[in-house]
């Protein structure tokens, strides 16, 4: 409501300004001033010299913004197949610059030089068929090369080798959580439909089957450093998208449909850390936050504590109101580490079991403390 006033106000004041100059231009009626509506050499050249004005204003906005912004944009990837598509889009970036640096310059220095003059008509140019095929032919050609060499990175990492050995993960997405399941010793996934959900198996796992014995739920994701890693993306829900800027990693998460992505991580989060261009950024975020704390502290708040890098695994699909919340942590170990968390965690199937089982002590007999420390509904330590 109040943003429908403020359209209705903003578009008053426009008529009421619109009107204001009409009123002005009435009363130079009669004036030496040429208050004529047809262009005159005058306002020809003043068009002309904005033509360049505007041209420096975007080189100056192009400038300003690769410095100050410039170092923002993600640096190394941390998976082997990241630095392919690293160099795709520096590609297109430089293509681009290079196209639009020319052809703005030729625009604007046109436009200036066949400005109008009092007195001179323009040429009428039907066509030039010589010149229609140079601007075809050469962007047809750069594009075709962008578009293969585009196909050509996109197979390379999209392809799956079903017979190499990889790490079998799910990632489940639902309004707002990730979750993530892990295919155990068998290294295949049990099957899994939205029917089956109940109770603390959000994720719907057919817990009759086999290959669902060995499986494990966890809320964080760990994966190992050197190895494929195969992830399954499903959704509950809505559309949701699996992103994980650092590895350079996007796939979309349709209900009722499995989608796939892998890669190898090539960092683990402690290397990642240690990169020179995070210590420095890390640096400057703890720069920031240490300026705002001593304002909060001021106004009788509490201090932010320091940021430590992590990668994350966000959705990328604007999927409901907390979407910008949706996130899990990822955390790439060393080969050893990962196997020894992933030791530490509960199979789904004897949570389930617990769960089902009265609260009694002692039922389970597979060597599983009770001393779960739940972290999520499906975190516990073995
Ligand atoms: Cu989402």
């Amino acid at each position: 409501m109040t943003s429908l006033l403020v359209i209705i106000v903003l578009v008053l004041l426009a008529v009421a300004l619109w009107q204001l100059t009409k009123i002005f231009d009435l009363t130079q009626v009669g004036s030496n001033e040429d208050n004529s509506q047809v262009a005159n050499d005058n306002d020809n050249n003043v068009q002309g010299y904005l033509m360049f004005g505007f041209l420096a204003f975007i080189y100056i906005l192009t400038i300003y913004g690769l410095f100050k912004w410039g170092g923002l944009v993600l640096h190394t990837p941390a998976s082997a197949h990241g630095a392919q598509v690293d160099s795709l889009m520096n590609i297109s970036w430089v293509l681009l610059f290079i196209v639009q640096a020319i052809t703005q310059v030729l625009i604007h220095y046109f436009s200036f030089k066949y400005r109008g003059k009092q007195g001179q008509k323009a040429l009428f140019f039907a066509d030039n068929n010589k010149l229609e095929a140079v601007w075809s032919i050469i962007p047809a050609v750069v594009l075709a090369g962008l578009i293969l060499y585009g196909l050509y990175a996109w197979t390379n990492i999209m392809f799956i080798d079903e017979d190499e050995d990889t790490v079998v993960i799910e990632l489940y997405a639902q309004q707002f959580k990730w979750s993530a399941r892990y295919a155990g010793e068998d290294n295949v996934l049990g099957k899994a439909n939205v029917r089956y959900i109940e109770g603390i198996n959000t994720l719907g796992v057919d817990m009759s089957d086999k290959n669902s014995q060995d499986d494990i739920v966890v809320s964080e994701l760990h994966i190992p450093k050197g190895k494929k890693v195969h992830f399954k993306m499903r959704s509950q829900d809505v559309l949701h998208s699996a992103y994980m800027p650092h590895f350079r990693a996007q796939m979309n998460c349709v209900p009722g449909m499995v989608t796939e992505f892998a890669f190898e991580p090539v960092y683990t989060t402690a290397e990642y850390r240690e990169l020179p261009y995070m210590i420095e950024k890390v640096s400057h975020i703890n720069e920031l936050r240490a300026k705002k704390s001593i304002d909060l502290v001021a106004k009788g708040g509490t201090a932010l504590d320091p940021y430590t890098f992590d990668y994350l695994l966000l959705c990328n699909k604007i999927c409901g109101a907390s979407h910008y919340n949706m996130q899990m942590k990822i955390v790439v170990d060393t080969p050893e580490d990962y196997k020894k968390w992933l030791k530490e965690q509960a199979l789904l199937a004897v949570q389930v079991r617990d769960a089902n089982a009265a609260p009694a002590p002692a039922a389970d007999g597979e060597g599983v403390s009770k001393d779960s420390v739940v972290v999520a509904p499906v975190v516990a330590v073995k």
